[in-house]
């Protein structure tokens, strides 16, 4: 296994709305796999080395979503994607779809007007726009439940929501302060709502992995503030593409978004999405959200056989 690691990779770094993206563009081994999912299962079985070595400290940190980029599965798709980060593999990724858009303009590989990715979630798309930002046109979103109750050790009952938006989300209302100096208590609060749900399978057993905390906006031009703890413990300094769809799903089952409607979604950090339903062919809610990218950097990630951090500090 060890000698499979490549002696280089190179990335194109980027962060949409704060939240780093790093887009693999050449070193990668092949991904086997007839579909996005036995992709990103291909690569959980035989390259998990290769996400921890560029992600993880010492040559990412934990708030990276890495993003390999795949021929196609479908046919009008401009490429496939597989979103990974410090702990384990995404279905899909707004922040980080954006940022792949970016990436792909700033390398001249984007062709002008709406592009289709294949993703293990289903199929997205993306529109860059004259002023730089992007459209991406989300997989259907759904709200899953409401008013679900879990028991939280040394904090109580949490009452939430869940609802599916590429990823799935438990998303509740509690009465802390999302401030970027509370960030440490609200990491350990909701990776204590984490370890709940996972411990009561709430839901159904629907396999929560991020957990929101909404309240009031700050910003004039947002409807509400969020705080999202991701798949791998970290926080997401963007407003979560998912979790914004994921949220408009449960404000439509609530009667407090109608499709067509703006929904101007605040991060933890003060940045911005702007995010809005349409009603598909069947009646599945279609999430669209609009959010800025900036490519950071470009980079050779060497990977020396003499290193002993060549794949990342264990538990960094
Ligand atoms: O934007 O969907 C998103 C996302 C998921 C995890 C981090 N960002």
């Amino acid at each position: 296994m060890i000698d499979e690691v490549p002696l280089v990779i190179r990335v194109v770094d980027s962060h949409t709305e704060g939240e780093p993206t790093r887009v693999i563009v050449d070193g990668w081994p092949e991904v086997e796999g007839r579909t996005m999912e036995e992709r990103r299962e291909y690569m959980r079985q035989q390259h998990d080395h290769l996400r921890r070595a560029v992600v993880c400290e010492p040559r990412g940190h934990s708030a990276i979503v890495g993003a390999l980029l795949t021929p196609p599965v479908n046919a009008g798709s401009l490429c496939g994607i597989v979103f990974f980060n410090n702990g384990t593999y995404l279905g899909m990724c707004g922040h980080g779809l954006i940022g792949v858009v970016r990436t792909l303009e700033h390398l001249g590989r984007l062709r002008p007007g709406v592009v289709r990715f294949d993703t293990p979630a289903g199929v997205v798309s993306a529109e860059l726009n004259g002023d730089g930002s992007v459209t991406i046109d989300n997989v259907p979103s759904r709200c899953h439940a409401l008013d679900v109750a879990v028991d939280v050790p040394e904090f109580g009952t949490v009452t939430g929501d869940v609802g599916y938006g590429g990823n799935w989300f438990f998303i509740t209302h509690l009465d802390v302060s999302l401030e970027m100096s509370n960030v440490n208590a609200l990491t350990r609060l909701t990776q204590s709502i984490q370890d709940a749900i996972d411990a009561a399978r709430v839901a159904g057993g629907a396999p929560i992995d991020h957990i929101e905390l909404s309240g009031p906006p700050t910003r004039d031009d947002a409807d509400a503030r969020n705080f999202v703890l991701c798949s791998g413990g970290e926080y997401d300094r963007s407003p979560c593409g998912t979790g914004t769809s994921a949220t408009m799903a449960v404000l439509h089952a609530r009667g407090r978004l109608a499709a067509g409607e703006e929904w101007r979604q605040e991060s933890i950090t003060g940045s911005r999405f702007v995010g809005w339903l349409t009603e598909g062919a069947n009646g599945e809610l279609l999430p669209h959200i609009r959010g800025t990218a900036y490519v950071t950097g470009e980079a050779t990630l060497r990977f020396d056989p003499d290193d002993p951090f060549r794949l990342g500090i264990e538990g960094a």
